[in-house]
């Protein structure tokens, strides 16, 4: 591979549908306005192709509330792309909607057969893909996926430390180059990282861990001034973008993109 595991070249997303102020939420801190998620996903979009990435924008889906998250029903990699089983009764049905989309990408298409798997739960590094498990993801989607990785070419490992309260293992995680990642004290406190050098996002600011690195660049939530500083110190080109609103249904900023590197 001659690229690494966070250049991507496209992507895809889906715009958000009114239904999106229903979106599931852990913690009810009120509706999300439409509005408002309209112009964060816009600004999203709008800093994936500042960063050079050819995005397909869907349509909204107004039957499913969270189908602007687009990382949870399905895996993209060059080699091929994975339909998945979604880990909330609300979103099994957005797996099926997206395999049709993936279709259209992809020549090798799977179906993840049992289990359920949400692709928050699944963290590519340079060396492996790392599935979390949560109360999304179980282990015998896990291990499903392992078989699954394995007939495009790549090495999946299962991970039993995802804290209790993390929606997603990625909710706590991100990688920001081929050796480091960015999560949180908790997180990295399980032992999971112990090959890679951790970068802890200061205390009060543990949403903003679900960052996304995409080609020389870190998109960040704006509203977290001292995780922003501290990558920034350390030599990253931080991008800040606006999630209140989106966050209110626990989105970070993985979960808005389906990426890969053709
Ligand atoms: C859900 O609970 O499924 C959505 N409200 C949020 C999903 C966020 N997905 C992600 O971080 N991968």
């Amino acid at each position: 591979m001659t690229f690494k595991v966070y250049e991507f070249d496209r992507a895809i997303v889906r715009r958000p549908a009114t239904s999106v102020t229903k979106g599931l939420r852990a913690t009810d801190r009120g509706d999300p306005s439409y509005p408002g998620v309209k112009r964060e996903h816009d600004a999203y979009v709008a800093a994936l192709r500042e960063a050079g990435v050819q995005v397909e924008v869907l349509e909204p889906l107004e039957e499913y509330p969270d189908s602007i998250f687009v990382e949870d029903p399905a895996l993209v990699f060059t080699t091929g792309a994975i339909a998945l089983r979604p880990g909330a009764a609300s979103r099994a049905g957005e797996a099926q909607v997206m395999r049709a989309v993936l279709a259209r990408h992809f020549k090798n298409v799977l179906q993840l057969p049992r289990g359920l798997v949400d692709g928050g739960d699944v963290l590519r590094t340079p060396e492996k893909v790392m599935i979390g498990l949560s109360a999304r993801t179980n282990l015998e989607g896990a291990e499903a996926l392992v078989e699954c990785l394995a007939e495009i070419g790549l090495s999946g490992v299962i991970v039993k430390k995802t804290p209790d309260n993390a929606l997603h293992f990625k909710s706590g995680t991100s990688l920001l180059d081929d050796v480091t990642v960015l999560t949180t004290r908790r997180q990295s406190g399980s032992g999971v990282f112990s090959g890679f050098k951790e970068m802890l996002v200061p205390p009060g600011e543990e949403t903003a861990a679900n960052a996304l690195r995409v080609n020389d660049r870190v998109l960040v939530g704006a509203d977290f001034p001292a995780t922003i500083a501290l990558l920034s110190k350390a030599g990253f080109k931080v991008v800040p973008l606006p999630n209140s609103e989106i966050r209110k249904i626990d989105a970070g900023l993985s979960c808005m993109s389906l990426r890969w590197h053709q």
